[in-house]
């Protein structure tokens, strides 16, 4: 039995970094995929705690907010950081990257047809910051010398906003270094060429 369990929408959408943090830590999931329509009866929304997927198991252990699944996966296998100065500037990182996350959510489910544009000539503004960081971290990852789970998460929005914006990374070497980087670790290519991760839409209105 894989010791993680996802309960999620059949897209990558939130759960795209938790997918690519445990491929890469070469760790194994069940997926339980729930349609709209089995939502929208609302007996397992009533369960949530915050009435919202992605559902996360860890044994007997149920978490809600993929942020909060990045951290517990983050505490297990090492990826947060070697310290508490670290673990505290790996936070605030992954904050940043929540920022832009929901910035782009917003774009796609709110305001694709007539905001999408403005969205891409405001993202250089976003991704500089993030370049900049990279840029002063001789590591290549965000922290410290080892990879951390605002790595995964920051990757994960690059992959989505190269979709969206596929030259949007040309005038960041640190980023595209980094994208490059992560893209080439052995288990992240694997899970990234696999039907599993491709079957899967980016989000769950089919904009991207
Ligand atoms: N802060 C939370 C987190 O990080 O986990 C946000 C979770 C969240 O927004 N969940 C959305 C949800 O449960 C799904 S992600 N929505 C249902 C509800 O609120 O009743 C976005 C999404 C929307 C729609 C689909 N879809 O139709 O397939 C997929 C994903």
């Amino acid at each position: 039995m894989p010791p993680y369990t996802i309960t999620y929408f059949a897209v990558r959408g939130r759960c795209g970094a938790t997918r690519i943090m445990m491929a890469d830590q070469g760790q194994k999931w069940k997926e339980n995929a729930v349609t709209f329509d089995e939502w929208m009866k609302g007996d397992l929304k009533a369960t949530c705690v915050f009435g919202q997927l992605p559902k996360f198991e860890d044994g007997d252990l149920v978490l809600f907010q993929s942020n909060a699944v990045l951290r517990h996966l983050g505490r297990k296998h090492g990826a947060y950081g070697s310290n508490d100065k670290e673990a505290a500037l790996i936070d605030m990182m992954n904050d940043g990257v929540e920022d832009i996350r929901l910035k782009y959510l917003k774009m796609i489910y709110q305001d694709y047809d007539t905001g999408k544009d403005q969205y891409i000539k405001d993202l250089p503004g976003h991704l500089s910051k993030f370049d900049a960081v990279l840029a002063n971290n001789k590591s290549g990852f965000l922290v410290g010398d080892k990879i951390s789970f605002a790595d995964y998460s920051l990757f994960e929005v690059l992959l989505n906003h190269q979709v969206l914006s596929p030259s949007c990374l040309d005038s960041f070497p640190a980023l595209k270094r980094f994208a490059a980087m992560m893209a080439a670790r052995p288990n992240i290519k694997a899970f990234l060429d696999s039907d599993d991760y491709k079957k899967l839409p980016i989000n769950g209105n089919g904009k991207q």
